[in-house]
């Protein structure tokens, strides 16, 4: 068993009591909140993900709520995504600069009102960030975090379980949009959303007082289709391609390195945090870029998410970021921030724990 000190440094979920009688083997500190890491059966919670239907507790995926007369405006400033021709329950994926162009955070943005919206934060404080913007640029908003807690319900069969417990309506529900919703008078928001590209929703609890009561309605409603406890998968997200901030990113890496160029407008207004720095790398052109890589070798080995120097011919020419045995592939999989030089088909060498092993790069995703 373990113990962990009753503090404010490590807030708890709402549904952490929950994930206690699920039998959770472990935690991760996240955004200053525990994020429940498995519950013993790593490969069964990963084909559950791909074949049926799990239950995250996320609520670590803490949400800043920003509202008042300029939200919009602070929203943009704080985007370099054009989010002019986002609606009312639209969500959408962003990528937050500071003013070097450094990806400094890459929430799922949700706008609740034209003056009003949530930040649907990875690891790191925005909340301290967008009142810092808003004071420094004299915008009058109130920035502040809402009793808010996202609970996922992922995989092939999430949208059964969810359409059964609030109706038809869900399987209208677009991605990233979302409804507010009510359950024995428990209220939320529901979205079509989640760190997997399996399928499904996130329950926004909006009342921290209920999370073991949201937690049962899911497990009840899961029962015919064999749902079980799960977190965010290291090994779906790296065989998916899905980006985690902070382990795949460093404190230079800017939002063309890794693949969320899409997701930046270079024509926002020039007010936009870091839009200056992000025009001028997309002049000069990237000096590393995020690939797959494969390590040669069929035996698991253990995942990480340190870094380990990639090599080509005796020279450091990039870092593999996080590393996993693929379930799908048979293969240990990872990524490979890397110098753009260097590309798709080559072969190069992974220096890990004082060993080199061969490698060879390849396009993302992987499945
Ligand atoms: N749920 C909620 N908030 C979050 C996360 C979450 N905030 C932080 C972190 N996770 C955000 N990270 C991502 C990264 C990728 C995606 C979602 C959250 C994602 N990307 C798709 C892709 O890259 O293919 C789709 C992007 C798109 O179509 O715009 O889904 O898990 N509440």
């Amino acid at each position: 068993m373990f113990e962990i000190t009753p503090t404010t440094r490590l807030r708890r979920s709402p549904f952490f009591e929950a994930t206690v009688r699920e039998g959770v083997k472990g935690f991760l500190p996240y955004n200053q909140m525990l994020m429940p890491t498995g519950y013993g059966h790593p490969e069964d919670e990963y084909w559950r993900l791909i074949n049926g239907v799990a239950v995250w507790d996320v609520a670590v995926e803490r949400q800043v709520e920003i509202s008042g007369p300029d939200a919009e405006k602070l929203a943009q400033i704080l985007s370099p995504r054009n989010l002019s021709k986002c609606a009312e329950n639209q969500g959408k994926y962003i990528a937050l600069c500071d003013h070097n162009g450094t990806i400094i955070n890459d929430p799922i943005l949700l706008k609740l009102a034209e003056d009003r919206y949530w930040f649907s934060i990875a690891d790191s404080n925005i909340l301290f960030w967008a009142r810092a913007i808003a004071s420094e640029r004299r915008l009058i908003v109130d920035v502040s975090e809402p009793d808010v807690s996202p609970l996922a319900v992922q995989g092939p069969k999430a949208e059964a379980v969810v359409a059964d417990i609030f109706g038809d309506w869900v399987h209208d529900l677009k991605y990233f949009w979302f409804r507010e919703a009510e359950i024995d008078g428990i209220p939320m928001k529901v979205a079509r959303s989640g760190w997997s590209k399996q399928g499904g929703f996130e329950l926004y609890l909006m009342d921290g007082s209920r999370g073991n009561e949201l937690w049962n309605i899911v497990k009840e409603a899961g029962k015919p289709y064999d749902i079980g406890p799960g977190n965010p998968n290291m090994c779906e997200r790296i065989e998916s391609g899905l980006l985690s901030w902070g382990s795949d990113t460093d404190d230079e890496t800017n939002p063309f390195e890794i693949g969320l160029g899409k997701y930046v407008d270079l024509d926002v207004g020039d007010d936009v945090i870091g839009i200056a720095k992000l025009r001028k790398f997309k002049e000069d052109g990237i000096k590393r870029h995020q690939l797959g890589i494969i390590l040669n070798g069929e035996e698991p080995l253990a995942s990480h998410s340190i870094w380990y120097d990639i090599h080509l011919n005796g020279t450091k020419v990039g870092d593999m970021t996080n590393g996993v045995w693929s379930y799908r592939l048979k293969r240990n999989i990872g990524y490979a921030l890397i110098s753009s030089q260097i590309n798709v088909g080559q072969n190069v060498e992974v220096c890990k724990d004082g060993q080199m092993i061969e490698a060879s790069l390849c396009n993302l995703p992987f499945c």
